[in-house]
């Protein structure tokens, strides 16, 4: 059980394999710090790809040294994400990056048919969190994709998300599915759902997980909560995994840890043929950091 990101640090410092990172419009001051970190750390090989005299300008200022780098200049935005897609679709690099790029354009670059990241299987976002008051690691998903995820979405979004921990060394992850209640309402779809893929789970058709729901966050998230509800769950209490109805509510709490409760994340896109590092202009250089440890571990 990860109790905190530096765990991750320290995982893949004991399995360094440097990677080859695209950033995709690399003249992002932001994305520079991390990108720098990760590679200063032996993490990641950086490819910067857009327009080579801004990057080189933030570089310069902050004083980074990039001499290893290498610069592919692009200056239309659209064009620099379709070459950092295509170098990871052609094997040239291991991981994608998106920098000053907004997040559908980089995603409409990743889903094209012809030279993009598909696999098949449903891309979706993961994010690990830090947070002081929770006793480990716990993922929220899906708060960037997947706008409105139905059932046969939901089942892929928890199978890459499983899939991942699975990997970290979590045999069964503990998977809340969140709604507004913890009782099924007809009314309320994420009720509906919740119950499905509990019953799948308990099927073995979902595997290689715990999955309880439908859960109200605070069953999800504390023992106490969930025994004065009188609720008996091996979820409730000791979640891995807090599946989100859709994108509004997955965003508004990624965003209510950042800002509210100074929680840590760090997050990839998973499903696609290579990790793909997503993170907001709201995250912090630490988390920009951590996410690209996570899309190396991936
Ligand atoms: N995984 C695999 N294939 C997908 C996925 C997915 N998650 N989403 C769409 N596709 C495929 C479809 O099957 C179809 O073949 C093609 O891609 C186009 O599908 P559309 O028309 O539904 O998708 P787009 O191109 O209009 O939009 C896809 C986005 C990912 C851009 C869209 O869903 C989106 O804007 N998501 C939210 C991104 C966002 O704003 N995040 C901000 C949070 S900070």
């Amino acid at each position: 059980m990860f109790k905190s990101l530096s765990d991750l640090q320290k995982l893949i410092q004991e399995n360094k394999v440097r990677k080859k990172l695209a950033l995709a419009v690399s003249q992002d001051d932001h994305s520079l710090d991390a990108v720098h970190s990760a590679y200063k750390a032996g993490i990641i090989e950086p490819i910067l790809i857009g327009s080579r005299p801004d990057t080189e300008a933030i570089i310069a200022e902050k004083g980074y040294d990039f001499s290893g780098a290498t610069f592919i200049h692009e200056l239309d935005n659209e064009k620099a994400v379709e070459l950092a897609v295509r170098m990871v679709h052609d094997n040239k690099a291991d991981i994608l990056m998106k920098g000053k790029v907004p997040t559908p354009v980089l995603l409409k670059g990743v889903l094209n048919k012809e030279w993009g990241l598909r696999t098949g299987s449903l891309l979706s976002h993961f994010a690990l969190f830090e947070v002081d008051t929770y006793h480990k690691l716990i993922a929220v998903t899906d708060v960037a994709m997947n706008i409105a995820p139905n059932l046969k979405d939901k089942i892929a979004i928890v199978n890459n998300s499983v899939g991942y921990l699975n990997k970290m060394g979590i045999v069964k992850p503990k998977v809340a599915v969140l709604g507004a209640i913890e009782m099924v309402n007809e009314s309320m779809q994420a009720t509906l759902d919740a119950a499905l893929l509990s019953k799948m789970n308990q099927r073995d058709q979902i595997k290689n997980c715990i999955i309880d729901g439908p859960l109200a966050f605070d069953n999800a998230v504390s023992f106490e909560s969930a025994k004065h509800k009188g609720i008996k769950s091996e979820v409730a209490g000791d979640t891995d995994i807090l599946l989100m109805p859709d994108i509004e509510v997955g965003n508004v709490l990624y965003k209510t840890l950042v800002f509210f409760a100074k929680a840590k994340v760090a997050s990839v896109i998973l499903g696609a043929t290579a990790p793909i590092v997503l993170t907001s202009r709201s995250d912090s250089e630490e988390s920009k950091y951590n996410s690209i440890l996570l899309a190396a571990m991936a």
